[in-house]
């Protein structure tokens, strides 16, 4: 069977995932952390806090004035990606993971943590997709594809929650899941799951983590983003994570692999980094030697990209002052429903770009050891201390849920009484536990509590899979392989619908955000009116535009009657054959370190001067010049004549500066006197002789390349000419 390979020029052929599926193995199981590489040298630079670089990669957009470098931070990258359709989001991973991103976490389909066990045979998801085997599968497969391409590895990752929560698990560990959420507070605050149940559960859940190695993120955090106040749940934060930290260490996952969910609280117009901080730095305190997964504040997003990212910019600054192993970059448009590729992209980028621009700052700052920050720090930790005392005085964890303690938003000891309060008896899943019987045997690798495998000749610690000569974890050719049982909407019949458009090999192409062929765009608008009329105009400018469903993304005032800005996403029917596009052929240019070598070497003169009767210069002067980087940059000794110079000055005027080339440049171009005075200048450089030691080149808004050729000269050059292109083609021509 011949092995797929990506190929660094060619898109991500989904078709080839999707092939034998029912037999693909994942090549590893288990969490795996970036490379540090201090004093990594890239470029001109010398950087103190990265990771081992990628092989392909896609840099920040300014890179290539460094080089093209992209240096990588330390601290693992996540992006979340899950539009609905695993088969899309495959392509989206290979575009995060070029980025930077090497922990891929899947949204699963809202409330999945209510399935009542694990999921097969699903069509697309509603907000996030169906966790089935298959999509697993496949995107463990992607993944092991795009790893080998970016040259390191990257975690894949979804949630163990839910009263289905072990059979999850289980999937997981036998497919490769690399990471996962396991909280049972989660369940049981948040899902209304029965407490007893869901602690149950989560010690079988996290004993299946621990053999797999997942790396495992707590559900602390979503008492931030539910309570009214986010920043006032900080000592219940602290306790919740105290709760699932050392149950996951007494169910065998390492310290290292547990990961505390840490989210600033408060966002701007909050002071935020002055309360924001301390809590990093507690929870440093409290919780050595577990690991902490930053999340950006989400509560608080508004429907502005800008906004979002200086909220997730100054999240990271906090992650960058108290160190953060894993840095999320949830896509800052939660809360307007664009699930879309760029979004993802733009948000790695982000990240990147911060710890990279703040690269060393810890060997030059300090947090200082007395003042506020330590002083608040204390008072949270008290607070949370105080907390969990209470706790115990009541009983335990269950009694205090049914008090109402936890999500009540009041700073502690405060209390506001709205907290949530659940019953110990009470949620799904009641009643459902039955104590083992004495002759409880469960023939399985990595069970938790009692099991009577004595009885069976089994001594401690010997694997239960023995008896069956072993499980699906050593023996993976006994996973059931269930397909999607759905005949109408499934995997094949939605990519049979866009196969036309599907690369590598496809003539069509058609705007995309986050389904292959949606047709989905986005406009930006501005109307000097209020935000409500901004808005009416914004859908009617759109149906002129023949968009279809037209929908405002995000609306923003910029003065209450003087202006309002609009987001707004349509679709456009149409889609668009490839081979009849005109593509531009792209002039050929030299790296700036190139020409300059090269001028340095044989160093190069030219005259110039707009030629005939024409005043313009700007054009010319830009390409010249070195501020814009124009020629000069590159070493190029220039000779301007001025404008509307005769044709025979700018000749003479080479051949008496022993010149290496003229340079003419025409705007106007009435009766083709461009394309005359180019025929001239050739013709006179013939006629004295100097016209093979000449490197001719003509340039002007009007000027085409190949009549410019044809006219007399060695190059033409039309709109949009950098210096960079002229300099390329004197290094190349030069005579
Ligand atoms: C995050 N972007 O945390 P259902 N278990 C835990 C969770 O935190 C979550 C789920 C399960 C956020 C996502 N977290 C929010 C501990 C969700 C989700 O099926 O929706 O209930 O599971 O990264």
């Amino acid at each position: 069977m011949a092995v797929y390979r990506l190929k660094q020029d060619q898109a991500l052929d989904v078709r080839e995932i999707l092939k034998d599926l029912s037999a693909y193995r994942p090549r590893r199981r288990g969490w795996t952390w970036r490379k540090p590489a201090p004093c990594l040298t890239m470029g001109s630079f010398t950087y103190k806090d990265v990771s081992e670089p990628l092989k392909n990669f896609v840099p920040l957009p300014p890179a290539h004035h460094f080089g093209g470098i992209d240096p990588q931070p330390l601290p693992i990258i996540t992006t979340e990606i899950a539009s609905g359709r695993f088969e899309d989001d495959i392509r989206r991973m290979r575009m995060a993971a070029h980025h930077g991103a090497d922990h891929i976490m899947v949204i699963r389909t809202a409330g999945q943590s209510h399935f009542d066990s694990l999921i097969e045979g699903t069509p697309q998801g509603v907000g996030g997709v169906p966790i089935t085997r298959k999509q697993v599968r496949a995107q463990r497969k992607a993944l092991d594809y795009i790893e080998d391409e970016v040259g390191r590895p990257i975690n894949y990752h979804s949630y163990v929650s839910g009263v289905a929560g072990p059979e999850i698990a289980v999937m997981f560990a036998e497919e490769g899941v690399n990471g996962a959420h396991q909280d049972p507070q989660y369940n049981v605050i948040y899902r209304n799951i029965n407490m007893l149940r869901s602690f149950v559960d989560a010690c079988e859940s996290k004993t299946v983590m621990a053999w797999g190695g997942l790396a495992q993120i707590d559900g602390a955090h979503n008492a931030n983003a539910t309570a009214r106040d986010a920043w006032k749940v900080m000592p219940e934060l602290m306790v919740q994570h105290a709760i699932n930290s050392q149950f996951s260490v007494r169910c065998g996952i390492p310290r290292d692999l547990i990961c505390l969910s840490t989210v600033p609280p408060t966002a701007t117009p909050a002071p935020c980094v002055y309360t924001d901080l301390p809590y990093a730095v507690a929870l440093r305190d409290l919780f050595t030697g577990f690991r902490m997964r930053a999340q950006m504040n989400t509560k608080y997003i508004q429907s502005s990209i800008r906004e979002a990212t200086v909220t997730h910019v100054l999240n990271m600054f906090v992650s960058k002052l108290t160190s953060a192993d894993i840095q999320s970059t949830i896509t800052p448009d939660e809360g307007r429903n664009v699930p879309w590729h760029i979004y993802n992209i733009e948000a790695c980028d982000t990240a990147k770009q911060t710890f990279i621009g703040l690269d060393g700052l810890m060997d030059m700052v300090e947090l200082k050891d007395a003042g506020p920050l330590r002083d608040k720090a204390r008072e949270l930790k008290e607070r949370a201390v105080l907390f969990m005392e209470e706790m115990l005085q009541l009983g335990d964890y269950f009694k205090a849920v049914e008090a109402g303690h936890f999500v009540d938003s009041g700073l502690y000891p405060e209390r506001n009484g709205d907290g949530i309060v659940r019953k110990m008896d009470g949620g799904i899943g009641a009643d459902t536990l039955i104590k083992r019987e004495m002759d409880y045997l469960a023939p399985v690798t990595a069970h938790f509590g009692y099991n009577n495998t004595a009885a069976y000749g089994l001594k401690d610690g010997e694997d239960p899979a023995a008896l069956i000569g072993g499980c699906t974890f050593q023996h993976p050719e006994r996973i059931q392989f269930i397909d999607e049982l759905d005949q109408e909407d499934n995997v094949h019949v939605r990519m049979e619908q866009t196969e036309g458009l599907r690369q590598p090999g496809a003539d069509w192409v058609k705007p995309e955000m986050e389904w292959l062929g949606d047709g989905t765009v986005m406009l930006t608008l501005f109307f000097p009116v209020s935000q409500k009329i901004a808005q009416a105009a914004a859908l009617e400018a759109a149906k002129r535009m023949n968009l279809l469903d037209p929908e405002i993304i995000s609306s923003e005032v910029m003065h209450p009657v003087d202006g309002t800005r609009i987001e707004l996403k349509g679709k456009v029917p149409f889609q668009l054959k490839v081979s009849d596009l005109v593509i531009p052929v792209e002039p050929e240019v030299y790296s700036d370190d190139f020409l300059r070598e090269a001028i340095e070497k044989q160093p190069l003169t030219v005259v110039c001067g707009t030629v005939g009767e024409d005043e313009h210069s700007v054009g010319l002067r830009e390409i010249i010049d070195i501020k814009h980087g124009g020629i000069e940059k590159y070493g190029v000794k220039v000779h301007y004549l001025g404008t509307s110079v005769p044709p025979e000055k700018l000749v003479n005027a080479a051949i008496e500066l022993g010149a290496h080339g003229i340079l003419a440049s025409t705007v106007i171009s009435h009766d083709n006197i461009h394309y005359r005075n180019i025929a001239l200048i050739d013709r006179l450089a013939r006629e004295h002789g100097v016209r093979d030691k000449l490197v001719f080149l003509a340039g002007g808004t009007q000027v085409t390349p190949e009549l410019a050729r044809e006219a007399g000269a060695d190059e033409g050059f039309g709109r949009g000419t950098k210096g960079a292109h002229v300099a390329t083609a004197l290094v190349k021509l030069r005579k």
